[in-house]
């Protein structure tokens, strides 16, 4: 159990990669999408489910799980794998991200950010040793350190102050994680849409060394174009042979284009939140089954997939469940949306391996732009 966490690249094809990330609980694929378990659960399915559409590796949340049910306690009934029944990795964001988003009362310092629980109004400190002593005692296998995510628009001043606080709890955090083998620690890039100042932050996070290195700042409201931009230099800025991993994205074109520039790891809530709202993410594009179009289709959300979801049910019954507000609603569109996401995922795995990423790509894409018929 004293094993390492290592990386190995398989293949290439232009800037996008696809290769095994290994870890004591068990290997991760990549490129990687990982669900979304802010609360100790992806909503609506059951650990063996989600495992069953393809899933490596899940998302928890420091900043919820502090909260409620708290840190000590999760430790105390054995850590967040055994209390959630999910056995293999876990990644924890560190926390910051959420209080900025989440909560209205809050203060930011160079020690950390002050803020009132969003949901009984309790003060709180998290700082970058609280962080990683919080994803410790939650037994997190890949801990990300504690940043602040610059919002955006941002001017260069506000975008470099942002960084260099970044910068500084990257090194607090690197010093409270201390060595833990069998744990990884990512650093996460900051320095919004400015290509100098991403280059200085990959510098700084390179010079104190981690095991991963995240692409953060980005999807936080500047469009793919702008995003797209900064990932044709972002990637290439950070260490080739460790994981880069783009935090918060995203919709499946955001991920296609990812990829296609060098990212490996991606978290989003969108397929497990969307389908609780009604949406279906599939090869043609979104579908909402709200729209009274559905009432009488007997038809699957997707005569290709393999998908309980699809093998099983009509778009009749998943409009009709929605409609009606029934909880199997959430779990069929769920399921669905989270395996179309692992599909994906296995698809460019598949393409980068046999060096057809192109090809399979525009073919993403024109299928989509049928979209649904
Ligand atoms: N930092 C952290 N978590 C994040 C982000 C970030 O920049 C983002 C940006 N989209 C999502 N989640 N710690
Ligand atoms: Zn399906």
């Amino acid at each position: 159990m004293d094993q390492k966490i290592s990386f190995d690249i398989a293949k290439t094809d232009g800037r996008a990669r696809t290769g095994v990330l290994k870890t004591p609980k068990g290997d991760i694929r990549t490129p990687a999408f990982m669900p979304v378990g802010t609360a100790a659960t992806v909503k609506a399915m059951m650990p063996e489910n989600v495992r069953a559409t393809g899933a490596d590796i899940l998302l928890g949340n420091t900043y919820h799980l502090m909260l409620r049910p708290g840190a000590e306690r999760i430790h105390n009934l054995g850590g967040l794998h055994r209390f959630m029944n999910w056995d293999r990795p876990i990644l924890t964001d560190s926390g910051g991200y959420q209080v900025m988003s989440l909560t209205d009362l809050r203060k930011l310092t160079e020690e950390g950010v002050k803020f009132k629980s969003h949901i009984d109004g309790a003060e709180y400190n998290l700082t970058p040793e609280r962080s990683m002593e919080i994803q410790r005692l939650l037994g997190s296998d890949i801990v990300m350190s504690f940043d602040e995510c610059t919002p955006f628009p941002a001017t260069e001043k506000q975008a470099k102050d942002s960084m260099d606080l970044s910068m500084r709890w990257a090194q607090r955090s690197r010093d409270a994680f201390g060595d833990r083998p069998g744990y990884a620690l990512f650093g996460i890039q900051q320095g919004s849409t400015f290509k100098e100042m991403r280059a200085e932050s990959a510098d700084k996070l390179m010079n104190i060394g981690f095991d991963g290195y995240a692409v953060g700042g980005l999807a936080v409201g500047e469009g793919q174009e702008l995003m797209f931009e900064v990932l044709d230099y972002a990637p290439e800025q950070l260490p080739k042979d460790k994981p880069r991993y783009l935090m918060g994205v995203g919709k499946p074109d955001d991920i296609v284009g990812a990829v296609q520039r060098g990212i490996d790891m991606f978290d989003c809530v969108l397929p497990s939140r969307s389908g609780r709202t009604g949406q279906a993410q599939t090869r043609m594009g979104a579908i909402n089954l709200r729209n009274a179009r559905h009432r009488d289709d007997p038809r699957p959300l997707d005569e290709n997939c393999t998908c309980p979801t699809c093998q099983n049910y009509s778009r009749a019954y998943l409009h009709h469940v929605h409609r009606a507000g029934e909880i199997i609603s959430s779990m069929l569109l769920t399921w669905h949306n989270l395996h179309y996401y692992q599909e994906l995922m296995q698809g460019l795995r598949d393409a980068i391996a046999a060096e057809q990423l192109d090809a399979f790509v525009a073919n993403f894409h024109a299928i989509r732009a049928v979209g649904d018929i």
